[in-house]
């Protein structure tokens, strides 16, 4: 194990710095369901790495087209020049989507496929001749990565307060979560649809003219799992639709098999006019994300004369060569392995597995959603997260990843993951919690 001195020069994202160096978890390899650290122990990921790594680590076929990829083609320009796995891939995506969106405008993150799909917004409007519509509208508790804009319309105020005054024009929803109502809920929550009106006292505000988009994740993952109550997507779908705002869903987590369909759209049956994927679209293989686009959005752009740019955006490595091969050996893999059929058949386990957990020590709520679960633990008096960051270190120690946020632990595991492998994961938290402070 290196001495903490080696570990200073990398200035760790969303990490306790200090504290992590003085007793680093250093992850070495993986395979399929399992980390191995560097001091050679196995842990079950219940966590897909980041939300990503949907299809199991290591997964030898994704390797594989991922090292053949770099041997053909390293890189290639994305302006005004293109490549054959680009085209192939956003056609594939297409299709992925049940042909619910026509174009995909490729990022290298869920960040990038955030700020994306805002900018996409405004445009579209100002094109259209209605360049008044400049607002965003973002949700209490949501996490839309980092950029300015994710952090304008997100919700979390770490992620705001140190970062000066942000985008203006930007107002948000109040989040959906009802303890007091909804505690223990199975699945979707029964109470709380009525949260989506309050998008009609925004736009009474403000006026419907001057909103853009707005921007919600379908289930809130980043702020502890939350699970949008029955009909509430529907409403804001409704209330988007009839006075002309885009909605974009932010599927970063969602996406790719995590609810047992390929994305929360066609879990909940509510359509976007945007959705932004990242995470396990090349299986958390090779950074990229998307922006997947209806055809009225796209085609209001495709107006002008056909020598014009019609989006000044992109990225240097948009739809970069190695991405794309990743992420067409993924969706390969996810299609032949049934890998969301598996993930549907197995919620109901994972749900029941979880549930137990109620009863245990300091835990006040367990939220789920196909494989996506929530264990929300009583805050320590005066120490708001420290509960929970004890329970994710003890985890750990005893051979289990999840992941922490405040004082709630969330469960993402691979799609591969099985019943036995369910039940490790959810004994061993209950273990944690029997014995935490
Ligand atoms: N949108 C959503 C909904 C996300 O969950 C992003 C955008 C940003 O993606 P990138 O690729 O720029 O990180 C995310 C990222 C956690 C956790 O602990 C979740 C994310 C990132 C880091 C931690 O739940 N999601």
């Amino acid at each position: 194990m290196p001495d903490s001195t080696d570990l200073s020069a990398w200035w760790m994202p969303f990490t306790a710095n200090r504290n992590f160096k003085e007793a680093p978890r250093l992850l070495v390899s993986a395979k399929g369901m399992f980390y191995r650290t560097s001091d050679d122990r196995e842990i079950l990921d219940g966590t897909a790495g980041l939300w990503c790594v949907n299809a199991g680590h290591s997964q030898p076929r994704i390797t594989a087209a991922i090292r053949d990829g770099a041997e053909r083609l390293d890189y290639a320009p994305p302006f005004q020049m293109g490549h054959p796995l680009a085209f192939e891939l956003a056609e594939r995506l297409v299709e992925f989507s049940g042909r619910k969106f026509s174009q995909v405008f490729y990022t290298n993150s869920g960040s990038e496929a955030v700020d994306t799909a805002l900018k996409m917004a405004l445009a579209y409007h100002r094109i259209r001749g209605e360049g008044t519509r400049t607002r965003l509208i973002g949700r209490e508790r949501g996490y839309h990565g980092v950029g300015f804009g994710g952090i304008s319309v997100g919700g979390m105020a770490n992620n705001r307060k140190w970062f000066g005054s942000l985008l203006a024009g930007v107002d948000h929803l109040p989040h959906t979560h009802d303890p007091a109502r909804n505690a223990f809920s199975k699945g979707v929550p029964i109470h709380g649809a009525e949260l989506a009106d309050e998008l009609e006292r925004i736009v009474a505000l403000h006026d419907a003219s001057t909103i853009a988009a707005v921007i919600v994740e379908p289930v809130a993952g980043s702020t502890g799992v939350l699970v949008p109550p029955e009909g509430y997507l529907k409403r804001l779908r409704d209330i988007c639709t009839r006075l002309g705002i885009l909605l974009v869903f932010d599927e970063v987590i969602t996406g790719c098999g995590r609810l047992g369909t390929p994305f929360a759209t066609d879990y909940f049956g509510v359509e976007p006019d945007l959705m932004t994927v990242a995470k396990g679209i090349t299986n958390g293989c090779v950074p990229m994300g998307a922006v997947f686009v209806k055809p009225h959005v796209h085609d209001a752009f495709m107006q002008g004369p056909s020598a014009a740019i019609e989006f000044f955006h992109g990225y240097t490595y948009s739809g970069h060569p190695l991405a794309c091969a990743a992420a067409l050996a993924a969706l390969d893999v996810y299609d032949e392995t049934g890998a969301f059929r598996q993930a549907a058949s197995l919620a109901a386990t994972f749900e029941s597995e979880l549930h137990a957990l109620r009863g245990k020590p300091n835990v006040i709520d367990v939220r789920n959603i196909g494989l996506v679960g929530g264990v929300e633990l009583a805050a320590r008096e005066g120490q708001p997260g420290a509960r929970g960051m004890d329970a994710f270190k003890r985890a750990y120690e005893r051979g289990i990843m999840v992941r922490v946020t405040g004082d709630t632990l969330a469960l993402s595991p691979p799609l591969i993951i099985d019943a036995a492998q369910i039940h490790t994961l959810c004994e061993t938290l209950g273990e944690v919690f029997d014995d935490l402070p």
